[in-house]
């Protein structure tokens, strides 16, 4: 059967006739349809549009154990030095890559380009890149080698990313050092009928294929054979939008390295502020850790406390994880590997198959599907999940205002920096309620961590009103 016979039966088979028809008139429609799984679309349709179902879960669902850094009572505590000795080997022979995951639509923010642009430096302006850019450099400094960047885009903004790494000569980071590849994308699916909507008459409506396709990606995109002609062996996961990530960590590290982890997949978390924060919680399950996503998480499990007051699900996920060369390998070799699929409802300009005339809706349109990464936990034989300080590793930016926007991150960013300074002996002005009466933007190339100040100049005091860049 020639390809286009049996692109056309596929398409048949899975309820795509309006895409069948048009095929013969439109051969760059073969070439979109190409990079999509059909065989499995239909399956996917009736389970996610046709008869979606509130995701089940596990009946012996317990909090996950952490270790801690910061000794919250009820935690594994342990030590942070011996540990950072074994991570320190590690990074300074080269085991280490950096990996962000860029390729997200970032439509809450509400920002006109690729978040990586974002200004998220409160004195500087400087884009969120650059911070990450910066915390290698500070790296490399510290460690005497600059770890090798994986860079995650989407179809639609990676020639723009391309571009703007270029433009601002890399951040000062050596291009060869720099890898960018763009994510899988899946269809977009009409709400109603599971056809896959067309953007434009002939084109079809595309959504990137959710951070879990990183996975696929890492090994499709030729990233994963790079790391390993490099001598990469784990892999430092982060999300584009939190500036103070602390990017290379060799506590974190030693310990995803350790007797109590398989080295496979590892992860940071912080104790929830409140129930109802926007974070996926760290559970247990048949031994195996797993991330519920907080619109998962029914409210009563979101809510329940124990005895003390403290939230009993509360391990709040910051997407930070370490990830093992060889754990990413062995799933890309797996004929059975396949993350879950979450649905999401989204409003999706497009076209009338039938009439071809543009639809503009105003209610959600189209069942986007996606996967999470956190979903590779449980296929990890023993994964650790390390408590550390919100304020010294988490203020990302998501909305355009209030929780989670620029305002709230560069407010953290000050506090922080306030915070470090004043014990490495600078007078910090603050306000009658503490807060720093200033405003203070710490590049991670300066510190990721109060220590690094240490070796820096630094001034004797801030003064009222301040903005300062360190
Ligand atoms: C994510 C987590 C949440 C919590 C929070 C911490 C999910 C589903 N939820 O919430 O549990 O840990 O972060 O900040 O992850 N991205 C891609 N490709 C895609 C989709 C997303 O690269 O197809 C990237 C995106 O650019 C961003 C990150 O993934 O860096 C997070 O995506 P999000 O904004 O959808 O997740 P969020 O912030 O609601």
């Amino acid at each position: 059967m020639s390809t286009h016979a049996q692109l056309e039966r596929q398409l048949r088979a899975c309820g795509q006739d309006h895409l069948a028809d048009s095929l013969g008139s439109n051969p760059a429609l073969a070439d979109q349809l190409a990079g999509i799984d059909l065989a499995s679309l239909a399956a996917l349709i009736e389970k996610h549009v046709r008869r979606p179902d509130q995701p089940t879960l596990a009946t012996d669902l317990a909090p996950v154990e952490c270790f801690s850094t910061v000794t919250t009572p009820g935690r594994q505590v342990f030590d942070p030095a011996a540990v950072a000795r074994i991570g320190d080997r590690l990074i300074r022979a080269g085991k280490l890559a950096a990996f962000t995951v860029a390729g997200g639509q970032g439509t809450r923010l509400g920002f006109d380009g690729p978040k990586g642009f974002f200004p998220a430096g409160a004195v500087t302006g400087k884009p969120l890149f650059a911070f990450f850019a910066d915390a290698l450099l500070g790296a490399g400094d510290r460690f005497g080698l600059v770890a090798p960047w994986y860079v995650m885009t989407s179809t639609r903004n990676h020639q723009q990313t391309v571009a703007f790494f270029k433009e601002h000569n890399y951040f000062g980071l050596d291009p060869a050092d720099l890898f960018l590849f763009p994510q899988g994308e899946m269809p977009s699916l009409d709400i109603r009928s599971g056809r896959i909507l067309l953007a434009e008459p002939g084109r079809i409506a595309t959504n990137p294929d959710g951070h879990g396709g990183s996975l696929r990606a890492l090994h499709r995109s030729g990233a994963l054979a790079d790391m390993i002609a490099r001598g990469i062996e784990h892999i430092s996961y982060f999300q584009v939008d939190n500036p103070i990530v602390r990017v290379i960590d060799p506590v974190f590290l030693g310990l995803h390295v350790g007797e109590h982890s398989s080295a496979e997949m590892s992860s940071k978390m912080v104790p929830k502020a409140f129930p109802d924060e926007r974070l996926g919680v760290f559970c247990q399950t048949q031994g195996r850790t797993q991330v519920i996503e907080y619109t998962d998480l029914p409210d009563s499990l979101a809510h329940e406390s124990l005895p003390d007051g403290s939230l009993r699900f509360s391990a709040g996920s910051i997407a930070v994880h370490l990830i093992g060369v060889e754990f990413v390998q062995r799933l890309n070799t797996d004929p059975d590997f396949q993350l879950p699929w979450h649905r999401a409802e989204k409003i999706v300009p497009c076209v009338d198959p039938d009439t071809g005339s543009r639809l503009n809706p105003f209610a959600p349109n189209a069942v986007k599907l996606e996967q999470f990464v956190f979903d590779a936990l449980p296929l990890a034989r023993r994964s650790i999940v390390l408590e550390t300080s919100r304020q010294d590793e988490f203020a990302p930016i998501k909305n355009a205002t209030g929780i989670d926007s620029a305002e709230s991150s560069q407010r953290i960013q000050t506090a922080r920096a306030a915070d470090w300074l004043e014990a490495a002996g600078v007078a910090i002005p603050r306000t009658a309620d503490g807060t720093p009466d200033c405003v203070i933007e710490l590049s991670p190339r300066t510190a990721s961590k109060p220590e690094h100040l240490a070796a820096i100049d630094l001034p004797d005091a801030i003064a009222p009103g301040q903005h300062i860049a360190l």
